[in-house]
């Protein structure tokens, strides 16, 4: 008997040992979302120009640092920015250190390329997996930020939760080498028809990022409400904000507010374009100061949604002063090229007078340091070199544009405006310029859109959402989810990589993690069939 104890001894505890492992496999099967088994099989949008699996993994843990290339101080930010992003969803408070450039194995890699690889551009980036480090190397800090937004994609979709999750956090490895087809890939978020909050900006830009769009143009004044605080004309938020389409209570940005914005947006390679609408669009401002209007009467303010129902008085010369002080303030604020001065649907300013003033804005954005952009109209104007013109409707100011040595920024409403419903049935939306399915959204290219527009005249694309009929993030998402991701692909991947079909499954899988981060987007019956 006695004998025979350390026999059962041993047989138990093997018994127990075999029970438990398991267990434990059983559970980290069904716990654990497993990564599929290659980058290839990653919902990555928008689709990399080149992706070659080698069928291991890199498993992110909490000791994994992320070593940031000391040659350029913004590097080290980057690399915090990214142990930002993965610290919710881990808890790992994964540390930034400094590098000379060299690769430092077993961690995270951010390093500038020495070598000048032009392929690359601005943008690129190359991002290697192995299954013991993560190198994303770029020419610029732009790029590593672009291959970061793809390292997040490659890791599990439970990443974007905002608590902490069980997970082995595998990364699939491999080599990507990518770099945009066009400079140009923006958003507009119209923040005037309806007031926006900061907070709701930041998370636009938070979706952008996703999706490596680089510009916001932020579309800050219209007829219903001025949103940015000009220090030289308290009046156009004091008075001018204080509404909204529908007659809700508006609302501004102080500068300060724009600032953070900006900030917000550079450190995810976002470039912030302002747009003060003019000479159209203008209400707000001339209810605010009715020395802006030809008869010197203040309108009252509009909470309607009519377009073309007001002009500043382009004969006045307070209208460029006015004009001045804005772009001034306005430039001082925003450290990108551009300055967008509208100039759409100037539907009661007689053409003779739009050009005049055209003319003379453009002088002041450019004494500002800003290169112009401005609604497809502006080209009835004589166009400094340099403007770039956004196509939203009509391909004769487009061509007019070109033709003055222009290039275009494509943002056609039909397929690319965001606040276009999706059919007959979408709860939000207007549909002026089509009812555009998730499908649709995708199914277009810049270059093959118009036939007198061609490659080398296009800068990039833009999909706006205007905000008649948009109140809150709820609206925002759900016009913009799932089409924004089809339009950034449209930015970035090479026309001949683009399909639908292949696009839709990326899509459906890429569901899942809009549903990991509680995004309230579309349901789409193009996407179950
Ligand atoms: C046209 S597109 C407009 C905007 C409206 C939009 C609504 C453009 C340059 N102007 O004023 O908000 O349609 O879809």
């Amino acid at each position: 008997m006695m004998k025979n104890l350390p026999v059962l001894e041993r047989w138990t505890r093997r018994t127990v040992f075999i029970y438990l492992s398991w267990i434990l496999v059983v559970s980290m099967w069904s716990c654990h979302e497993y990564p599929p088994s290659s980058m290839e099989d990653r919902a990555l949008i928008p689709l990399p120009v080149s992706v070659e699996s080698t069928g291991n993994y890199f498993q992110l843990r909490h000791d994994i640092k992320i070593y940031a290339d000391d040659r350029d101080e913004r590097v080290e930010k980057i690399g915090e920015y990214l142990a930002h992003l993965l610290y919710p969803a881990t808890n790992f408070d994964l540390k930034t250190e400094t590098t000379p450039g060299h690769r430092v194995r077993g961690h995270i890699n951010l390093l500038l390329q020495d070598e000048d690889d032009e392929e690359l551009g601005e943008e690129g980036y190359k991002l290697e997996v192995t299954d013991s480090y993560v190198e994303i190397s770029a020419k610029e800090p732009a790029g590593l930020i672009m291959g970061m937004a793809t390292l997040r994609q490659l890791l599990p979709d439970a990443i974007e939760s905002t608590t902490v999750q069980d997970s082995a956090w595998m990364i699939p490895t491999g080599l990507i080498i990518d770099y945009p087809e066009y400079e140009y890939r923006g958003a507009m978020l119209d923040v005037a028809r309806h007031f926006i909050q900061v907070e709701d900006v930041l998370r636009f830009i938070d979706y952008m990022a996703m999706y490596k769009f680089n510009r916001l143009h932020l579309h800050l004044t219209d007829d219903q409400g001025w949103r940015i605080e000009i220090k030289s004309w308290p009046r156009l938020t004091e008075y001018g904000s204080t509404t909204e389409v529908g007659g809700g209570e508006g609302g501004f940005f102080t500068q300060e507010d724009y600032k953070k914005i900006v900030e917000y947006a550079a450190l995810r390679n976002i470039m912030v374009i302002p747009e003060i609408d003019m000479p159209g669009h203008t209400n707000a401002a001339l209810a605010s100061y009715p020395e802006l209007t030809c008869d010197g009467v203040a309108p009252e303010l509009y909470t309607g949604i009519e377009v073309g129902i007001s002009t500043l008085c382009t004969s006045k010369e307070v209208v460029y002063e006015f004009v001045d002080d804005v772009i001034r303030e306005l430039a001082a604020l925003t450290p990108g090229d551009y300055f967008h001065i509208g100039g759409d649907e100037s539907l009661v300013t007689p053409l003779e007078d739009y050009i005049y003033f055209v003319d003379r804005v453009q002088e002041i954005a450019d004494r500002y340091g800003k290169k112009v952009i401005g609604w497809d109209e502006i080209s009835h104007a004589s166009l400094i070199p340099n403007s770039l013109v956004q196509y939203w409707a009509n391909v004769d100011n487009a061509v007019r544009a070109i033709d003055q040595g222009a290039q275009v920024i494509m943002a056609p409403a039909r397929k690319a405006y965001m606040d276009m419903q999706y059919d007959s049935t979408s709860r939000i939306g207007l549909h002026w310029a089509a009812y555009i399915e998730v499908d649709e959204a995708y199914q277009w290219d810049p270059v093959q859109l118009e036939e007198e527009i061609s490659r080398e005249d296009i800068i990039g694309i833009e999909a706006p959402l205007w905000t008649e009929t948009v109140t809150d993030l709820k609206d925002i998402e759900y016009l913009i989810f799932p089409r924004m991701p089809g339009h950034a692909e449209i930015g970035w991947t090479p026309a001949e990589k683009r399909d639908w079909e292949t696009y839709k499954g990326r899509l459906r899988q890429h569901l899942n993690r809009l549903d990991v981060m509680g995004v309230g987007y579309y349901r789409s019956p193009v996407l179950e069939e």
